[in-house]
């Protein structure tokens, strides 16, 4: 037995717990599916009815991106530790700031763009069964609606939503002005992963986790929205941690 992680491959909460195992070198398999089909696996995994899921060798669901990288920090050697004892509380401070605000709405304004993107489907039907690609595609118009509703993407919740991406950025650009390398400590943490891993679908490394299609393929209304976030010290300093950080080796898909 391995763990075994669902997902909807290009998540950015997925990524979150990509990165960790790639990072910490923890074998996995990756059991991917497009948006809504994902919810009857996780449920019948014992997760709820989002992704990520992780499930452990022995059995254990970590059903958020945080408990798994929690449990997966504690098999960490020391100098490997996501959550240094020494900065622990500034680093879970940070991550919650990152998954309860940047996460979402980050997620919010790249649909805006995207959900009617041509690239869509391929993007999240990669890696996926055949049965589900031939599913997903045959309910597309209809899933998109329903995402439309269900995630509010409309412009004016995309004006909000970059407001408080707008937000966070500041406040990661503040922290970069004394010049340090990491957000917490000498070291990188749990911090710079989610903050790296939650803004990517606006930054779009080459190293993420998941195979996605280059800027110069997105819409021009996404690449004008993107343009001044990774051209700012937040936005450069994300796409660093990926190119310096992140381990690009794709987990063996579940048979
Ligand atoms: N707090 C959760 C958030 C996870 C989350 O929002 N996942 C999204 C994918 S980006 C999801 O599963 N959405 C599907 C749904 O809500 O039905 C975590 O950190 O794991």
């Amino acid at each position: 037995m391995t763990y075994r992680l669902v997902t909807i491959g290009p998540s950015h909460y997925c990524e979150k717990v990509r990165w960790a195992l790639d990072r910490l070198q923890v074998p996995y398999v990756e059991d991917a599916h497009p948006p809504a089909l994902h919810i009857p696996r996780a449920w019948w995994l014992g997760g709820g009815k989002t992704v990520p899921v992780l499930i452990a060798p022995d059995g254990q669901v970590y059903a958020d991106s945080t408990f798994a990288l929690e449990h997966l920090d504690a098999l960490a050697a020391p100098e490997a530790k996501l959550y240094p004892a020494e900065h622990g509380a500034e680093v879970r401070a940070l991550e919650e700031r990152f998954d309860e605000v940047l996460g979402v709405h980050v997620r919010r304004l790249a649909y805006l763009h995207l959900l009617y993107a041509k690239d869509l489907l391929p993007v999240m039907t990669r890696r996926v069964g055949l049965c589900e690609r031939v599913t997903f595609r045959a309910t597309l118009p209809l899933l998109r609606r329903l995402m439309k509703r269900a995630l509010k993407i409309t412009p004016e919740a995309g004006a909000r939503s970059r407001v408080r991406v707008l937000e966070v950025l500041d406040e990661v650009d503040a922290l970069l002005a004394d010049g340090r390398r990491f957000l917490v400590g000498e070291r990188f943490s749990a911090a710079d992963l989610s903050f790296a891993a939650l803004l990517a679908p606006l930054t779009l490394p080459p190293e993420y986790g998941w195979p996605m299609p280059p800027l110069s393929a997105m819409p021009a209304s996404f690449q004008e929205e993107v343009a001044p976030i990774v051209a700012r010290p937040a936005g450069e300093f994300a796409l660093r941690l990926y190119r310096d950080e992140r381990r690009a080796t794709p987990a063996p898909l579940l048979a």
